[in-house]
């Protein structure tokens, strides 16, 4: 295996901290720690997440990801001035993150305002081994004669979302003159938190302000380097029920930074060694993007427990409040469910878990079954804020229809359950959770569409692309509810529940649901009004992608009334449902919708890449693919700020092995009809199916599959179909 990537950070930009805060997150799925630089800086925001710990504070409408205490913070007084980059003069500055393990290392030379050079290195990482462990390991020396440096750090309960204070803190306390102890307990949701700490040298301690802070006097003697390590424990009452008395247990048994990294290095070598995508291209940039998006998404994932699951933001930051939306399902838990599916039944748990919740947002909405929210947290319950931002001259606020209309994540979470199912062949899932999840759902649609002239109609929808609201008969929505209903129908058969009335229903449904046909321009109506509407130039808003700049001209109504799409619509149908229309026609309407698609969510831009690989349109699915892989990491300022985009992360994923690898499934069989791009010599990737774990590697003209046993496994290799034992090469 080539190295894994690094990233690197070369310049000192403010416009660039929080960007990098985001990209530079150290984590573990247990909990995510923001790359902000060790000294405070205002353009920087801090931030550390545990999933799962939500808090809905008074006044609130919905919860948080719940900002906590920080253990990152340094202070450096050198020869009486703090240290800081935006004074005296910095040298030499660069930050590596090293995608094989999550450390972030930092070095620099800074010229102090005296005319002294010092040398720092400050490093970090949150342990893959320890999942409640964070090292952090400071290094200072003088270049340039003795120096005095003065070193504080500690607990720092200060932290809020956005100003919103979500703790209470119980007590501060420093045990034996070592250990320094924050324990926390949130505001609404009575989830315990404690943040233990410790460092390598004695000091002074005191607490103050809602902070606990140690500090450290030294000597520093000319090129004799002076090192101080920290280490954290994160405790919530989530995994224990003393999450103080864990935290005071687990930091007896720290080990030092060296030791720790080594071991959790060794940890992150197996996820690396099963999912790494490894591909040889003329831009060195892809491997970096590659890398980029598994550490996240891996960091991101809490396979620890199934109670949660992953945010929009992952754990990186505090944008959309670390909601679940249906990212998860569609663009984040593929990366799992072919590589360790166990990873995807806990996202499909949680969904499972909270169907009580679901139940009664259908009935709180008039319907049956159920339907779950469009965003979630903690509770299962709707968190969707009821309004967007205010505007500031009128002082209206505009309020967010997605809770009420955006329905098609019903269908989401059950085309998820299929692919499990269709992946895992885990028939235990599949008879208990996985069906009930099917029955529940397709039950809402039942309920949800309305018989108009013979015909089953969903009226009033958000499809995926939400710049259209309040339509009847999304393409997309319709499409998901109809297979959501036929694949329960396919599983009450199955499991021996054929012979009721439910059934009876469902098959009703399914003569008379209104499918959206291409019409005579080939087109598929992405719902019963849009192909009438105007249309205007979105050269300009294409340019500005991502940055809803369309807004600041139109008003929502205005763009609602336009042939303007903000994300992938009709052409996600197209790359959920390979196999619905013929390639023909799935070109025409990428050509047409994707005219008319800014591409404002990062959502849009691989799943593109995909369906124009499929067609045939090599170059613009490689376009499409780059210009994904640059929404984290060559963002504008401001863009990445709040979090990396987690889905868009998938979606690199899916692109690169759905759309140039050629993996497809197709009535529950695998089909592989690979098409690298001109720029790609080779792809290779790990692709469970079955629980077999098989290798694919791919150069433009040759395929190998291979695989450690010889149990046998079926596999159509440009439509046509093999049965290989340990492996194959064409
Ligand atoms: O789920 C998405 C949605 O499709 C577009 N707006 C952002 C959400 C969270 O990523």
């Amino acid at each position: 295996m080539s190295r894994i990537s690094v990233l690197r950070e070369s310049r000192i930009d403010p416009h660039y901290f929080d960007t990098y805060a985001s990209l530079m997150m150290t984590g573990n799925g247990y909990m995510g720690i923001r790359g902000g630089f060790e000294e405070d800086y205002p353009e920087q925001t801090r931030g550390m997440f545990v999933a799962g710990i939500y808090n809905k504070a008074q006044g609130q409408v919905s919860s948080d990801l719940v900002n906590l205490p920080d253990v990152t913070r340094f202070e450096f007084e050198i020869d009486g001035v703090n240290f800081s980059m935006h004074r005296g003069e910095v040298q030499d500055f660069e930050r590596v993150f090293d995608l094989a393990t999550g450390e972030v290392c930092r070095e620099l030379v800074w010229q102090h305002p005296n005319g002294k050079r010092f040398g720092l290195c400050l490093k970090r990482f949150v342990s893959k081994k320890e999942l409640h462990k964070v090292y952090a390991k400071v290094e200072i020396t003088s270049l340039s004669g003795d120096a005095d440096v003065r070193i504080r750090t500690g607990i720092d309960g200060q932290q809020t979302n956005f100003g919103t204070q979500h703790l209470v803190e119980k007590s501060l306390r420093v045990f034996s003159e070592t250990w320094m102890q924050g324990d926390y307990v949130t505001t609404q949701s009575g989830q315990d938190l404690a943040v233990t700490s410790m460092i390598s040298a004695p000091g002074s301690f005191a607490a103050k302000n809602r902070q606990l802070l140690v500090t450290v006097n030294q000597k520093l003697a000319e090129n004799e380097p002076f090192s101080l390590e920290k280490v954290s424990v994160i405790a919530t009452s989530l995994e224990t029920e003393n999450p103080a008395e864990f935290g005071l247990g687990e930091i007896r048994e720290a080990k030092s930074y060296d030791d720790a990294l080594a071991e959790s290095r060794v940890s992150w070598q197996k996820f690396w060694q099963d999912y790494r995508v490894e591909v040889t291209s003329e831009n060195t940039f892809d491997q970096l993007a590659l890398d980029f998006a598994a550490y996240h998404l891996e960091a991101m994932t809490p396979a620890h427990d199934e109670r949660f699951s992953v945010g929009a933001k992952g754990l990186t930051g505090e944008g959309y409040k670390g909601h679940v939306f249906w990212d998860t399902e569609i663009f984040i838990a593929p990366f799992h469910l072919y590589n360790h599916p166990e990873k995807a039944r806990k996202l499909l748990r949680y969904r499972y878990l909270h169907l009580e919740q679901a139940r009664a947002k259908a009935v709180k909405n008039g319907y049956q079954g159920a339907l779950f929210p469009w965003e979630s947290a903690f509770s299962g319950e709707e968190e969707t804020p009821e309004f967007a931002a205010i505007n500031v001259r009128t002082g209206k606020r505009q309020k967010v229809a997605s809770a009420l209309a955006e329905h098609h994540i019903v269908a989401d979470v059950a085309h998820a359950v299929v692919n499990y199912y269709e992946a895992s062949q885990d028939e235990l899932f599949m008879e208990h959770d996985g069906l009930q999840i099917l029955q529940e759902t397709a039950r809402f649609w039942l309920s949800r569409a309305v018989l108009k002239q013979g015909k089953y109609v969903i009226l009033d929808v958000i499809g995926p692309d939400e710049y259209t609201e309040h339509v009847d008969n999304n393409a997309y929505t319709n499409y998901l509810a109809h297979e959501n209903v036929y694949q329960t129908l396919r599983f009450m058969a199955k499991y021996g529940q054929k012979h009721t009335a439910f059934y009876d229903l469902c098959e009703a449904f399914l003569r008379k649901i209104y499918l959206p046909q291409p019409n005579e321009a080939k087109l598929i109506p992405q719902d019963d009004t849009f192909l009438d509407k105007p249309e205007i130039d979105l050269t300009g808003y294409k340019e500005k992608q991502g940055s809803q700049a369309i807004l600041l001209d139109y008003s929502r109504a205005e763009v609602n009334e336009m042939q303007i799409l903000k994300q992938a619509d009709v052409v996600m149908l197209l790359y959920l449902m390979p196999n619905l229309f013929a390639e023909e026609i799935v070109a025409r309407n990428l050509d047409y919708y994707e005219a008319h698609t800014i591409h404002d969510s990062s959502l849009s831009k691989a799943i593109h890449a995909i369906v124009a690989n499929r067609v045939g349109q090599s170059e613009k699915a490689y376009r499409f693919f780059e210009e994904a892989c640059r929404i984290d990491l060559e963002a504008a300022p401001g863009g990445t700020d709040e979090g990396v985009h987690a889905a868009s992360l998938g979606a690199i994923w899916l692109s690169t092995i759905f759309g140039f690898g050629g993996i497809a499934i197709s009535d529950g069989e695998l089909h592989l009809n690979p098409r690298l791009p001109a720029e790609w010599k080779r792809l290779a990737f790990s692709f469970v199916w079955h629980g077999e774990r098989l290798e694919i590697e791919l150069e433009s003209d040759k395929i190998r599959v291979t695989k450690e046993t010889t149990a046998p496994i079926q596999i159509h290799i440009f439509g046509e179909k093999h049965c290989m034992t340990t492996g194959l090469e064409i």
